[in-house]
């Protein structure tokens, strides 16, 4: 039986009759009281079919028309985490999926709340991670015929550029089945952010509760193994037998496929040299002999045959082209998108298959000494490793006043390096390069940064995710630019009381803070933020604790002491304004004018 009945939950209570204790009881009363009625609703079959799907985790921000289902999935027993800001509760959903390879959940109210959600969504697409936004729409007629509803927007074909697939329920009894499509689109396959759009009209509708039960649908294998064809197997390991300087780029893909064991192996077993993208730091701990990282352009430009894992060649790879890369080079590529391949150059040896499933057949078909980089190769990066490490040694050793982001990073690594367990997160420009070069990681999955984009925003979103799905520490190491994007959710974090240290690198703006207005006026120049800002003092006003640190034994103590509380910190460094290069290591991508401004 389907009543077209709309009333919210709270208005099915109270014509219940019952004033209940509290509103959490009351709601649970509300659920058990349509089911006793041999009624359901909407609401309450979203929340059985997340549950029925081990959702564990609602990432969030109330009102029309969620609000109810906010308080249900919460009276129901999952953790629902409210922000400040959709962008930020989306991150978070982004960020629980990369590390749990089960899909975040983001719930927004309609239009503007969707549309804050949806760089998120649109960030977990192009980073591949899983992660389903969810959002109430209103009225579908209204909508269709642009009459002007509360928040109108036609919410699904608006989502649909932006990501892996876009779907809306128009039906309760759909609930089930589109709850599972939304799933299932999240995770099989290369993993993106997937949009459901659910209707206020679905979701008040009152619905048979048997009906309702058998509509759910609990997915079988989300993301089924995809196992790679032999032939490619065997045309990998052939192309790599016969390389003089081999090399391995691990990329994010590779962290993602939790194969840490089967790659560790593969490629100590081959002893071909790695070079890990940022996020796939520390599946080998940054410090393992065969890390080609310090000898980052030695390798890409020497390489003859390179293999790909889970790394694609975009613009962090300079598209795998001449002059950074050896234009002769041969390359295998694992990953699970077949679309992937030649997408910038030609691949000799394509490998399309889940990772676990490729590094597997690869470890089973090797046999022992097939695979042999010539010593030569060995020794020049081993050289090219000390010289860098010398360089930087050089320059980590500094101390000058005011700290620049060598001095402040050396401090963090130190207190870090016998920490493995903690999560880092990382943006900014500046201080996002230097604290990838500085930082090293020694555990799979637990850097966390601007990813694929580059995005500013992703801060507070990632560090509450990590957190809150781990329930680990996490030390966001962030730009006084890139903290503004997101930090309002320092009141979320000092809400849940989430062990978050949060480090601005505060040189007073966008790269650094002594650029000039060319005008020659008042106004501070478009890269200029506030001068000695006191970031510590916007966690006090929520009773987080805030320190302020102008050299390194300073930050030392003060990281220290916030790790050992547990507790919301943040920790303003005060940084050289002049210490910054505009644009950080990609100045080459920024257009300048020749003519003068
Ligand atoms: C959403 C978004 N907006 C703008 C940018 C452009 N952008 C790149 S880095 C950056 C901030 C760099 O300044 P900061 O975080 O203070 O780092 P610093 O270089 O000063 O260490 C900005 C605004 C971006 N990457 N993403
Ligand atoms: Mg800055």
């Amino acid at each position: 039986m389907l009543a077209t009945d709309t009333k919210s939950l709270s208005e099915v209570k109270s014509s219940n009759g019952q004033e209940p204790a509290n509103l959490t009881d009351g709601l649970t009363d509300g659920l058990t009281d349509g089911l006793t009625d041999g009624l359901t609703d909407g609401f309450h079959l979203v929340v059985d079919a997340l549950k029925l799907n081990e959702v564990e985790t609602i990432y969030g921000v109330a009102g029309i028309p969620i609000t109810d289902l906010a308080r249900l999935a919460q009276a129901e027993g999952i953790r629902y985490i409210g922000f400040r800001h959709e962008g930020s509760a989306g991150n978070a959903a982004a960020i629980t999926g990369f590390l749990t390879r089960k899909p975040g959940i983001c719930l927004t109210v309609s239009a503007p709340g969707f549309l804050n959600g949806l760089v998120a969504l649109a960030n977990a697409t192009t980073n591949g991670f899983p992660m389903i936004q969810i959002s109430g729409s209103s009225d579908r007629e209204i909508i269709d015929l642009q009459q002007g509803d509360y928040e109108e927007l036609d919410q699904m074909n608006a989502a649909k550029p932006y990501t892996k697939a876009a779907f809306r329920v128009n039906k309760p009894e759909d609930i089930g089945i589109g709850i599972a499509r939304a799933i299932r689109a999240a995770v099989s396959g290369r993993p993106g952010g997937v949009y459901l759009d659910l209707t206020a009209a679905v979701l008040g509708t009152q619905f048979d509760a048997d009906a309702g039960e058998k509509s759910l649908v609990r997915v079988v294998d989300p993301s089924p193994r995809q196992i790679p064809a032999p032939e490619s197997i065997q045309k990998a390991l052939d192309l790599l037998a016969g390389a003089k300087k081999p090399l391995i780029i691990l990329g994010k893909g590779a962290a993602y496929a939790q194969a840490d064991k089967d790659i560790r192996s593969f490629i100590e077993q081959t002893g071909i040299p790695f070079l890990p993208m940022s996020m796939a730091k520390g599946l080998l701990p940054d410090n393992h002999p065969q890390s080609a990282a310090a000898a980052r352009s030695l390798v890409l430009g020497q390489a003859d045959v390179v293999m790909l894992i889970g790394a694609r060649l975009n613009w962090l790879l300079d598209h795998g082209k001449a002059p950074k890369w050896s234009a002769t080079a041969s390359f295998v590529q694992i990953d699970i998108s077949a679309t992937e391949i030649d997408s910038n150059r030609p691949i000799n040896a394509p490998i399309v298959a889940d990772i676990g499933s490729a590094m597997s057949a690869l470890l089973e078909a090797l046999h022992a000494g097939q695979i042999q980089p010539r010593t030569v190769w060995i020794k020049a990066i081993e050289e090219r490793k000390q010289q860098n490490f010398e360089r930087m040694a050089a320059r980590l050793n500094a101390n000058p006043s005011p700290m620049n982001f060598s001095s402040a990073l050396r401090a963090i690594r130190d207190v870090l390096s016998d920490r493995p367990d903690i999560y880092v997160v990382n943006e900014g420009a500046n201080t996002l390069d230097f604290a990838r070069d500085i930082i090293d990681m020694h555990e799979p999955r637990k850097r966390l940064d601007s990813g694929t984009w580059g995005v500013m925003g992703i801060g507070m979103g990632y560090a509450i995710g990590a957190a809150v799905s781990s329930g680990k520490p996490v030390v966001a190491i962030e730009g006084d630019s890139a903290f503004g994007f997101s930090g309002m959710e320092l009141e979320t974090i000092c809400r849940y009381s989430l062990p978050i240290v949060v480090i601005v690198f505060n040189n007073g703006g966008i790269y650094h803070g002594d650029d000039v207005n060319f005008s020659g006026g008042a106004d501070p120049s478009p890269t200029t933020l506030m001068k000695d800002a006191r970031y510590d003092r916007l966690i006090e006003a929520f009773g987080g604790v805030g320190h302020h640190v102008v050299n390194p034994p300073e930050l030392t103590d003060a990281l220290k002491e916030a790790l050992a509380s547990g507790k919301p910190a943040l920790i303003n460094c005060v940084i050289d304004p002049a210490a910054g290069t505009e644009s950080g290591h990609i100045g080459n991508l920024n257009p300048t004018t020749k003519i003068g401004k």
